[in-house]
């Protein structure tokens, strides 16, 4: 195998064109095997091995810089650069990420996951290099998808000026995950059915440039012919207009064509931008075919090009198909997408309704906004987006939608922690950056049904800006086993007549209507309250239910809106019961956490304000009963605010405390005396006056203490 001989891109050096070639051959089996098993981006890969071959034949790597636009396309350049052997952990817990990290390789030059950033990062790393006097080589990889982002857009517009030397390569396959949208496509796709235009010049600067006065002159008037012979073969040049020195389009499969132009012009003046054309899938039939359905990919096996799947809608066709109910009976409902359509569950929205289906590129920013002029002229625009995608939109959230109050709906597809992607993917920050913004309700579905109330209540009756956010993969198992497990009650009561019972039962596992700011009370209990909210309701229940079996009443509420938040109902129980748990897929800055435990400090100190700890009754000992009473016992399980590395939701909560045995276990060992109180469930005792046991046992401690020290 050439690949056992390749450690680093020098060996990539050594090699000829036909061991290039076979190079090609073996990464592309190693990537499909490792993604077949691991998931992963397999399509885009494929489409780049020959680029990143070539690329690490011509450049000197890690001097020469690169930055991978998005970053899902690296796996070729993690192979080529020392992590071979470790390549089958990609993607998994603690093995190799994705996408390019620093902390993983001195040849990671920039970290990337999310669209359209290479040609800024890039053009910064040039504008360093120029001002320390570098002389290392800078490029951008970015793919005609990423293009259509505004970033990409700023980016383009400021190198295109800016005179330093800087390399921007196009990976055009005519494909962002879905078919490419917009005018840019259009160009590209003109420029791409051009002659490939490779006419280089001169290296740096000719003797005719040293020429003191005429020299200037004359390279000037040569660029002027080179540029309208050049306009006579491609009519588009919005590359060269805007100040690049455009290349190609060259056949991306083509090593020998890619390695000779590259080697031209790696040390030309100026920003310069090669067109390079590739096929998204090279290689594996099924991905070529389907370039979209192999975009992002779980396990699949590779003689068949199935996917393994376990059959059941996830929360994105949840989503969809309760948006294609809503927008059949209110017909201003209109769909807005950040080139997502298949992943928010988006695909038969559009062809259903494909006058009100919008695919405006990757582009988050002006998604929003455009839906906010789109409010403004009353339609009622649901725009989906991956959690994480959302914080590109932040300003426009606040700025175009909040402060005008509009009615748009967000929903934050991918929201809490989302697995194999990793840091980068995680949604673990909307509920906190929006809810720092007026005008905005939050809410949260514990399941689909709740889901499908909450998109309607959205739209027929709240009028400001709304975020939905639910999370990656499937609703909770419990849903559907309560569902079962209810049928079958409801069967037999019916069958005996009982249909007031029967319908207390269904009730049990219906969704209660949606009241704006009103949680949704699932269990009571005496011991403990749980306030969960979205995903980790399920989470909440479970634990309830596994400490009733300890004998340990717990109440569950389903908060369903952040904000506003039901501060009277989740006041009250917290009040009653004293010992507070909260549950969220999120980060504990400004989540529910947070809000829960504003109130209890908002509420506790007006107490203390206007209620003062009464005086003490009995000497010594009642001052302290008295603050004991008081005490609210809380105790939060949130994702801390930092970057969760990539990993199976398992080992991620387990790392984080935050899987039902850890919640369990908490309240066991750490609410104060609960483990010394063996429990059972038939220890009335306990779940009665367990408080008042509690309290009796520290009096009696405090009792023997004070009597120790009196004798
Ligand atoms: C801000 C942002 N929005 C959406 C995505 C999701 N996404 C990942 S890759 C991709 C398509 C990229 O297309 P292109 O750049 O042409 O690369 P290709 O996969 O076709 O090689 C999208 C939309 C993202 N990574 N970042």
């Amino acid at each position: 195998m050439i690949l056992d001989s390749i450690n680093n891109p020098k060996d990539v050096k050594k090699l000829n064109l036909i061991e290039q070639e076979e190079l090609a051959k073996e990464l592309r089996e190693k990537i499909i095997t490792t993604v077949s098993k691991n998931g992963g981006h397999l399509a885009s890969n494929l489409g780049v091995v020959e680029l990143s071959i070539a690329i690490d034949y011509v450049f000197n790597f890690p001097n020469d810089k690169i930055v991978w636009d998005v970053g899902h396309q690296c796996y070729v350049h993690k192979i080529l650069t020392g992590r071979k052997d470790e390549f089958d952990t990609l993607r998994k817990y603690k093995g190799l990420s994705g996408f390019p990290k620093s902390c993983e390789s001195s040849y990671d030059h920039f970290n990337t996951g999310h669209s359209s950033t290479s040609i800024s990062a890039a053009l910064g790393m040039a504008r360093a290099r120029d001002l320390n006097h570098g002389t290392e080589k800078v490029i951008a990889v970015i793919g005609d998808g990423a293009l259509t982002g505004g970033m990409a857009f700023e980016a383009l517009n400021d190198a295109g000026i800016s005179k330093t030397n800087l390399l921007v390569i196009l990976n055009d396959n005519e494909m962002s995950i879905s078919k490419n949208v917009g005018g840019l496509s259009l160009i590209l796709s003109k420029l791409r059915t051009k002659k490939t235009y490779l006419f280089v010049g001169g290296k740096g600067k000719s003797f005719v440039d040293k020429i003191p006065f005429f020299g200037k002159h004359i390279v000037n008037l040569v660029r002027k012919i080179k540029r309208i012979l050049k306009q006579m073969f491609i009519s588009n040049m919005i590359f060269e207009d805007m100040g690049y020195r455009y290349f190609g389009p060259v056949d991306g499969h083509d090593l020998k064509q890619l390695e000779y132009i590259l080697d031209k012009i790696k040390d030309l003046e100026g920003p310069v931008l090669l067109h390079v054309k590739t096929k998204k899938g090279k290689g594996y039939k099924p991905a070529e075919e389907n370039p979209d359905i192999f975009h992002a990919t779980g396990k699949f096996d590779i003689k068949t090009g199935k996917k393994e799947s376990n059959g059941k809608p996830d929360y994105s066709k949840a989503f969809g198909d309760s948006l294609i109910k809503v927008a059949n009976h209110n017909h201003k409902v209109v769909a807005v997408t950040a080139a997502m359509k298949d992943g928010t569950g988006l695909t038969e929205f559009s062809q259903k309704f494909p006058d009100r289906f919008f695919d405006v590129g990757i582009a988050e920013q002006h998604a929003i906004t455009m839906a906010a002029g789109m409010a403004k002229s009353e339609l009622i625009p649901v725009v989906p987006i991956y959690s994480s995608f959302l914080q590109r939109a932040y300003d426009q959230m606040l700025h175009d939608v909040a402060m005008q109050n509009l009615h748009v709906i967000i929903c934050a597809d991918r929201s809490g922690v989302v697995g194999a992607d990793g840091e980068t993917h995680q949604g673990l920050f909307d509920m906190s950056f929006t809810n720092t913004i007026p005008n905005f309700t939050i809410m949260a579905p514990k399941n689909y049904e709740e889901l499908d109330l909450m998109l309607e209540y959205s739209v027929e009756n709240i009028e400001g800006p709304v975020l939905i956010r639910y999370p990656r993969g499937t609703e909770d198992s419990l849903w559907q086993q309560m569902r079962e497990d209810a049928n079958e009650k409801i069967l037999d009561l019916l069958r005996n007549n009982e249909r007031e019972i029967a319908d207390e039962e269904l009730a049990k596992v219906t969704s209660k209507p949606i009241e704006y700011g009103k949680v949704e009370v699932l269990r009571e209990g005496t011991d403990f309250v749980i306030i969960a909210i979205g995903k980790m309701v399920a989470r909440g229940l479970k634990v309830a239910q596994e400490l009733e079996q300890k004998g340990v009443s717990v109440a569950v509420i389903n908060a369903r809106f952040l904000k506003p938040l039901d501060k009277l109902t989740i006041w009250n129980y917290i009040e009653k019961v004293r010992k507070v748990i909260t549950i969220e897929d999120g980060s504990s800055n400004n989540g529910l956490s947070q809000m829960v435990k504003n109130l209890i400090a908002d509420n506790m100190l007006s107490e203390t304000v206007e209620k003062p700890v009464k005086r003490r009754k009995i000497l010594g000992f009642s001052k302290h009963i008295e603050q004991l009473e008081n005490k609210i016992y809380f105790k939060e399980f949130s994702y801390p605010c930092t970057f969760i590395k990539q990993g199976d939701y398992d080992s991620i909560d387990k790392e984080y405390s935050m899987r039902k045995e850890d919640i369990i276990a908490y309240i066991l060992e750490n609410y104060h005396e609960e483990k010394s109180l063996t429990v059972t469930k038939n220890d009335d005792d306990f779940s009665e006056n367990k408080k008042t046991n509690i309290f009796k046992k520290i009096i009696n401690k405090i009792k023997t203490k004070t009597k120790k020290k009196d004798t």
